[in-house]
């Protein structure tokens, strides 16, 4: 069944893409690229936008909605809404510790672990992501709700803070955020004043990426960011070193072509089994991959193709974007069998 597949998709990619405009030495090259599904003002995209910068890595830009109507991308995640989502070939990475393994594997130099951090990096991310990223959004949004899109609220409101939600509620307790977030700035200014340039000394690591896309998001968009800023010397002088590192070189590509790229690509992912795996989880099983937030995202399911400790791996196919594996981080995500 899976050769049978195998030869449809072959065939079909060259009806549909491979007798385009690209010469199959360039679809080659693009085939391996790292292509990045993003929007620019996403925080959490900042964070990968500046990985890459770390690593000097050349990618491909897609550029996708603000809200989420991205049926290109949908295809290839299988419903999962969040952004970024890292896409090589037809390999399809979700969440940003997803993104940030697979980066780290393929490209290990410079390593984002130079300081041997990485278990606290990790460990650190479970703070940061949540917690604190939480409080960015409600300091980036709550006091400017009227002024943006409805809809834009809306989404926000149900994502990020539940069914009972509620943005105005928000906007009368922005004294209180900013007293939580006032202190635990507080805690990376102490950090960056004991280490040095950096969170763990005078490299750039993992756990700097990590918090430079929260503060990124409040410089940006907290009306009063300056003022809440001013009185971090550690963190100020930081942002700018931050800032140096960049984003890379990327070049922009269509929500579509990404589509035409995973058709005409085979997933590399080979099966993997983790006779450890407290599930029991085995190639070939079929399961639904849900966040365990309040946030109102439906499951991926897929048949299971990897497992390990931290990744979760499922094998998917669509129309659209012919076989694809869609990897999710074990932590933060319930694999539930079907
Ligand atoms: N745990 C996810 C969180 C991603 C996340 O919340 N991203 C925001 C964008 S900054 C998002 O998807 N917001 C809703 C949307 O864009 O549809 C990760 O680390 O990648």
């Amino acid at each position: 069944m899976y050769q049978l597949l195998m030869l449809f998709k072959e065939h079909y990619s060259i009806i549909a893409y491979t007798t385009d405009r690209l010469s199959e030495r360039q679809q080659n090259k693009i085939m391996s690229d790292i292509i990045l599904h993003h929007y620019p003002p996403s925080p959490v995209s900042e964070k990968i936008r500046v990985a890459l910068g770390f690593k000097k890595l050349a990618w491909k830009s897609v550029e996708q909605n603000r809200l989420p109507d991205r049926p290109e991308l949908f295809a290839m995640t299988g419903g999962y809404r969040r952004i970024p989502v890292m896409q090589i070939g037809a390999d399809i990475y979700c969440d940003t510790q997803c993104i940030f393994r697979e980066l780290e594997q393929r490209f290990p130099k410079p390593s984002f672990h130079s300081s041997g951090n990485s278990g606290a990096a990790f460990g650190l991310s479970r703070w940061i992501d949540a917690p604190l990223f939480e409080l960015g959004v409600r300091v980036a949004f709550a006091p400017v709700a009227d002024s943006l899109p409805p809809e834009l609220i809306a989404d926000r409101t149900r994502l990020y803070f539940g069914p009972e939600g509620d943005m105005a509620a928000e906007a009368k307790d922005l004294p209180h955020t900013l007293a939580q977030l006032r202190a635990q700035l507080g805690w990376l200014d102490d950090q960056l004043k004991a280490n040095g340039a950096f969170m763990h000394g005078a490299k750039a690591s993992l756990s700097d990426l990590l918090a430079w896309h929260v503060v990124w998001f409040v410089k940006g968009r907290y009306g009063d960011a300056e003022l809440l800023l001013s009185e971090f010397p550690g963190v100020l002088g930081w942002v700018s070193r931050m800032e140096a590192i960049g984003h890379g070189t990327s070049e922009p590509l269509t929500p579509d072509e990404a589509l035409g790229i995973a058709l005409n690509a085979t997933p590399e992912t080979a099966e993997q089994t983790d006779a450890a795996d407290p599930q029991g989880l085995r190639p070939g099983m079929n399961v639904g991959v849900s966040p365990l937030t309040n946030s109102g995202e439906t499951a991926v399911n897929g048949v299971v193709r990897a497992v390990s400790r931290d990744r979760i791996s499922l094998a998917r196919y669509d129309d659209r974007c012919g076989d694809v594996v869609v990897h999710f981080p074990r932590v933060g995500y319930r694999v539930s069998a079907l």
